[in-house]
């Protein structure tokens, strides 16, 4: 904000889930977080979303409340997880196809007026013209596309509309798969709406929670020109800050002009973007590049300064506030600023130190809104007319009445259609694009989380690893006997474009996964010699993903499009 550049990017949102939240705001101006309340549903329904493994604390509350409630699952995805170890319907389906499963769904429920006809009278816009588009997907349409049979699509629509509107349609959260994605968000956001899935026991239901100041430095003032996105005129329905490929691209090209310099805060790009030949490049050409970290990682062997950051057990940190809103009959709220356990060792500072001192230096100092992190809590805590000590009196967390959460506005309304998609040059209704399929002798290469790790960055975490040394990767039993593979055998992997994995890595033979795609968690493969424990562990799974696909809408990278053998 200070300095004024526009060149910010957040993995958070260009490779994981600003697809998803710009998708929602297209079709019901909201973003959805993962605002499902499945505690209270009775359906569940999961396309791609392995939660189990994939761990959120209080979201795998409400999912394990809804089981135990007898909710049925859904769970939609090419591999036998976790969440499809627990489905009552498990949809093996062909990797990149989703969005033509959801059109079927949608058309079928339409043709057999088993939707939730009232609602979408009254919150619904466009719903007869993509009534009309999907038209063509039938049951048997999609079923050849997404290679699963026509009965289960049949089946899993029956399911959703016999408890309508009580359906967790969960909205995902890593979303930027094939570059398609913004499509098939769209479509997942008209189902909802199509089942009347908003502001009722377990559906869509956002929470209210507790409100808090806001404290942040002062932004520069004047127009500042130079938005990569506006200057190309691309991506009218980017997440906030600028899309990641943009930026490398003009570091690259030195079009539309230079970039020379880069701050890396907490984000490790190398593994976390395609095309790690191409972030390279892009460090490479840099004159300075300052990465604040918590350890050496493959992105902090670029550095030309690397200072620590304090870890989360030694400072302040932000506050975090939300509500316990749908398994207790009472609606609570809860603030609770993170505090340290322990002083910051060896020469660590803790965040706000490295900025007001990077500030001062920059000539900014008298735009320096707060000394320490404590000094920023407290101000933000009296937006809610509290303080540090009286939470640390209270025992860490304060916890408040909070506000029931259902009912739907009147001002809701559901585009089923989007006139200014169209006027931008995108889809106006949620619209199928095929990927590339496997060539001969290939599979494609789809990822997820471990459940035991954090991205890389419990990699070098002795007892963490201990637990989880490496990442197996996952072959189909059939496919394992063709090519002559035994669980447990060592393997490197080759992609399409003739990358080889530099590490190696077991195999793990199953029934639990198609034919056409193989699976590895993410995190794994690191080559900083200086992460003592996790260095070369397991294979990269970004070192295979050389093939980008960049999501026309949104700016986000897709990264399943890359096949291996
Ligand atoms: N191939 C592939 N790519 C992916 C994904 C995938 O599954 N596969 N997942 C995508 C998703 S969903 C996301 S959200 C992104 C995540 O991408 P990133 O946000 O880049 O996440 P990490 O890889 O965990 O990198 C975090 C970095 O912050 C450091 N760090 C940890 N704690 C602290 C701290 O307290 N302070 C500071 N200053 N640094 C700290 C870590 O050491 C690490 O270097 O990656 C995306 N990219
Ligand atoms: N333990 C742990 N938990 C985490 C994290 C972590 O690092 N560790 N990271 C957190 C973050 S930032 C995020 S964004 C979430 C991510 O969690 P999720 O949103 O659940 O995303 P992924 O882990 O990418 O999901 C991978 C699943 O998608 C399936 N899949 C692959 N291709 C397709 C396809 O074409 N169609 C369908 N339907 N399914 C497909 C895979 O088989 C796998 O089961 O996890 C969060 N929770
Ligand atoms: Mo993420």
């Amino acid at each position: 904000n200070t300095v004024g550049t526009h060149n910010v990017s957040e993995a958070s949102f260009f490779q994981c889930r600003g697809v998803r939240d710009t998708a929602y705001m297209a079709t019901i101006d909201t973003p959805p977080n993962e605002d499902v309340d499945m505690a209270n549903a009775k359906v569940m329904f999961f396309i791609g979303c392995h939660l189990g493994e994939n761990i959120h604390v209080s979201h795998l509350k409400r999912y394990l409340k809804g089981l135990e409630n007898g909710a049925k699952l859904i769970v939609v995805d090419p591999r036998y997880s976790a969440a499809a170890a627990k489905s009552h319907i498990w949809v093996p389906i062909r990797p990149g196809t989703d969005t033509a499963f959801l059109l079927a769904i949608m058309n079928y429920l339409i043709q057999n007026e088993k939707y939730a006809a009232d609602f979408v009278e009254e919150h619904g816009e466009g719903f007869e013209e993509m009534a009309e588009g999907i038209k063509e997907w039938t049951l048997e349409k999609a079923a050849a596309e997404c290679d699963i049979p026509a009965a289960q699509i049949k089946e899993v629509a029956d399911l959703l509309a016999a408890n309508m509107p009580h359906v967790s349609i969960h909205p995902g959260r890593h979303v930027t798969w094939y570059g398609t994605d913004f499509q098939r968000q769209r479509a997942l956001a008209c189902l909802t709406g199509l089942l009347g899935a908003f502001g009722v026991k377990g559906a869509f239901v956002p929470p209210k929670g507790p409100k808090i100041g806001k404290v942040g430095w002062p932004k520069k003032e004047g127009e500042h020109e130079g938005n990569l996105r506006e200057m190309a005129d691309v991506h009218h329905y980017s997440p906030p800050g600028t899309p990641t490929e943009l930026i490398r691209d003009a570091a690259i090209t030195g079009k539309p002009y230079p970039i020379k310099g880069c701050v890396i805060w907490g984000q490790n790009p190398m593994q976390t973007m395609p095309a790690q030949a191409k972030t390279i490049k892009m460090l490479e050409q840099m004159d300075f590049v300052l990465c604040v970290d918590v350890m050496p990682t493959d992105i902090t062997m670029y550095a030309d300064i690397l200072l620590p950051d304090t870890s989360y057990l030694e400072r302040y940190d932000m506050i975090k506030t939300g509500t316990q809103w749908n398994f207790a009959d009472e609606h609570q709220q809860y603030i609770a600023p993170r505090m340290p356990l322990v002083a910051p060792g060896f020469e660590r500072k803790e965040s706000i130190y490295i900025t007001n001192e990077i500030a001062k230096r920059m000539g900014y100092g008298d735009k320096i809104p707060v000394q320490t992190q404590e000094e920023l809590i407290d101000k933000m805590l009296a937006g809610a007319n509290l303080t540090l000590a009286q939470i640390k009196a209270e025992g860490g967390i304060h916890i408040q009445p909070g506000k029931d959460p259902y009912g739907v506005s009147e001002d809701l309304v559901v585009q089923f259609k989007n006139d200014e998609l169209e006027e931008n040059g995108y889809p106006a209704i949620p619209t199928y694009i095929p990927v590339e399929r496997p060539p001969q002798g290939f599979q494609r290469l789809i990822y997820g989380r471990s459940p035991v790790h954090t991205f890389n960055r419990t990699q070098n975490n002795a007892w963490l690893m201990a637990a989880q040394s490496e990442n197996p990767v996952w072959v189909n039993d059939k496919l394992a006997a063709r090519l002559g593979l035994k669980e447990g055998d060592r393997v490197s992997l080759t992609n399409q474009d003739g990358i080889k994995s530099r590490t190696t890595t077991t195999v793990k033979v199953t029934p639990g996964i198609r034919e056409d795609c193989v699976y590895m968690h993410h995190g794994f493969g690191s080559m900083n010699p200086e992460l003592t424990v996790g260095c070369n562990k397991g294979v990269d799974d970004q070192s295979l993903i050389t093939k980008i696909a960049v999501d026309p809408e949104t700016g986000a990278h897709g990264m399943r499009n890359n096949f291996v053998k």
